[in-house]
C-alpha cells in the first residue's frame, strides 16, 4: 500500500519563484535550465500577446466568443513545455494559448471560436485533441488514450487540463478513479482560477484542496503555486516522467472576464483583481530572468517583437473571410445520419436552393 502522505499535496503550494522573482531556496523541486526558463517565458509573452489579440478580436466582431486565459500564462505555457513531442495534451475551451504553444496553428487554434468549423486542427499533427466545451469530458479521452496507448506499448503521457469547475462533475471522479486503477500515464492539471463563470471555489468544493481529492483515487498529487512557471514546468515534468498517474492543482486567477460574452464586476470585486495583478506570472520570470543577467534588454525587444509579429499573423488570418458550405454543418457527426439529421439537411439544402 503507498502510504498516504505520498498521495497527499503538500499543505502550501509548492514553488521556485516567489511573486518578486526571487528565488525560494529550499523548494523541494529542480528550478529548469537557464534555456528552458528563456524559453519559458517567451512562449508566455508571445502567448499573452496571442491572447489579447483574440480578446480585441471578439470586440471587432472577427471572433463569435473567446475565453481568454490571461493570467494563466504559467500554466498553459508551463504545462506544455513540460510535455514530450510523443505525449498528448487534452484541453478545453479555455486553452487556446496551451494549443498555439504546443505548435497549432494560430488560426486553425481559432476556427471553432469564430464559428467556422466544428475544430479547425488536425488532432494528430501535434498530438492535441479537440477542446472540449463540455466539462470534464476530456479527462475520460485523456485516460482512455493513455490507458490504451500502454496496451500498444507506447511509451504516451497524456496531460489533460480542466478548470476548478470541471472538478464537481462526475466524469473528473470516473477518470481518476480509472486512472488509478489503471496507472495510467495521464497528468491531471487543473487551473483553480478561482471560479466556474461566477460560482466561486467556496460554493464548489469543501475538501482542504482539490489536490486532496487524488488520495481517495489512489493517484499521487500536488499542489503548486499556478502563476510560477518554473515551479508549473517541474511539476508536469516530474508527473510526466513518473509514468502513472498524477492530479495537480495550480492555484492561479482569470484576469478577464470568462468569456467576452460575461461581465466579471457583478460577482468579484476590482481589488482582488488587482491583487491576482501584483502576482503576474509573465512579470515574474521576468524579474526572476533579468535579475539573473539572463534577459537582456536584447532579448526583450525581440521577444517582444515576435509577439507582436505572432499577432499581426492572427489579425491576417482572421480578417480573412472564408467560405463554408452551410451543408457541411452535418458531416463528420455520425458515421450514419440519424432520420432527424438527415430530415434537417434536406430542408436546409431546399432553403439554400
Ligand atoms: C457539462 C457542462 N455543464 C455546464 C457547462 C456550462 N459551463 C461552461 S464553462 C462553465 C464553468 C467552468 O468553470 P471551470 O471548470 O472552473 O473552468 P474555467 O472556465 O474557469 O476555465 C460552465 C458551468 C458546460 N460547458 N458543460
Amino acid at each position: 500500500m503507498v502510504p498516504t502522505r505520498e498521495l497527499l499535496p503538500t499543505a502550501e503550494p509548492l514553488s521556485l519563484l516567489r511573486k518578486d522573482g526571487s528565488p525560494v531556496e529550499d523548494s523541494p523541486l529542480a528550478m529548469p535550465d537557464d534555456d528552458v526558463l528563456l524559453e519559458l517565458h517567451r512562449r508566455m509573452v508571445v502567448g499573452r500577446r496571442f491572447d489579447t489579440q483574440a480578446t480585441a478580436l471578439t470586440k471587432q466582431g472577427r471572433l463569435a466568443v473567446y475565453p481568454s486565459s490571461r493570467g494563466q500564462e504559467a500554466c498553459e505555457v508551463g504545462a506544455v513545455l513540460a510535455l514530450r513531442e510523443q505525449d498528448w495534451l487534452f484541453p478545453t475551451y479555455r486553452d487556446c494559448v496551451a494549443l498555439v504553444t504546443r505548435g497549432v496553428d494560430s488560426a486553425e487554434t481559432l476556427t471553432l471560436l469564430q464559428g467556422g468549423w466544428h475544430l479547425g486542427y488536425d488532432p494528430y499533427v501535434h498530438r492535441v485533441g479537440p477542446q472540449c466545451t463540455p466539462l470534464a469530458t476530456n479527462t475520460l479521452h485523456a485516460v482512455g488514450f493513455a490507458h490504451a496507448a500502454r496496451l500498444k506499448g507506447e511509451d504516451t503521457a497524456a496531460l489533460v487540463l480542466v478548470g476548478d469547475g470541471a472538478t464537481s462533475e462526475g466524469d473528473t471522479h470516473e477518470a481518476l478513479n480509472f486512472a488509478g486503477v489503471w496507472k495510467a500515464p495521464v497528468v491531471f492539471l487543473v487551473q483553480n482560477n478561482g471560479y466556474a463563470i461566477s460560482v466561486p471555489m467556496s460554493k464548489q468544493n469543501a475538501a482542504p484542496s482539490l489536490a486532496h481529492k487524488g488520495i481517495g483515487y489512489g493517484v499521487p498529487s500536488v499542489l503548486v503555486d499556478g502563476n510560477d512557471v518554473a515551479a508549473v514546468y517541474a511539476v508536469v515534468k516530474e508527473a510526466v516522467e513518473a509514468g502513472g498517474p498524477t492530479l495537480i492543482e495550480a492555484l492561479t486567477y482569470r484576469i478577464e472576464a470568462h468569456t467576452n460574452a460575461d461581465d466579471a464586476t457583478r460577482y468579484r470585486t476590482s481589488d482582488e483583481v488587482a491583487a491576482w495583478l501584483d502576482r503576474d506570472p509573465v512579470d515574474r520570470i521576468e524579474a526572476y530572468l533579468t535579475a539573473r543577467g539572463l534577459l537582456t534588454p536584447e532579448r526583450r525587444a525581440a521577444v517582444a517583437a515576435e509577439a507582436e509579429e505572432f499577432a499581426a499573423g492572427v489579425r491576417a488570418a482572421l480578417n480573412t473571410d472564408h467560405e463554408h458550405d452551410p451543408m457541411s454543418l452535418f458531416e463528420h457527426v455520425y458515421a450514419t445520419p440519424t432520420r432527424h439529421l438527415r430530415e434537417q439537411a434536406a430542408l436546409l439544402a431546399e432553403e439554400l436552393a
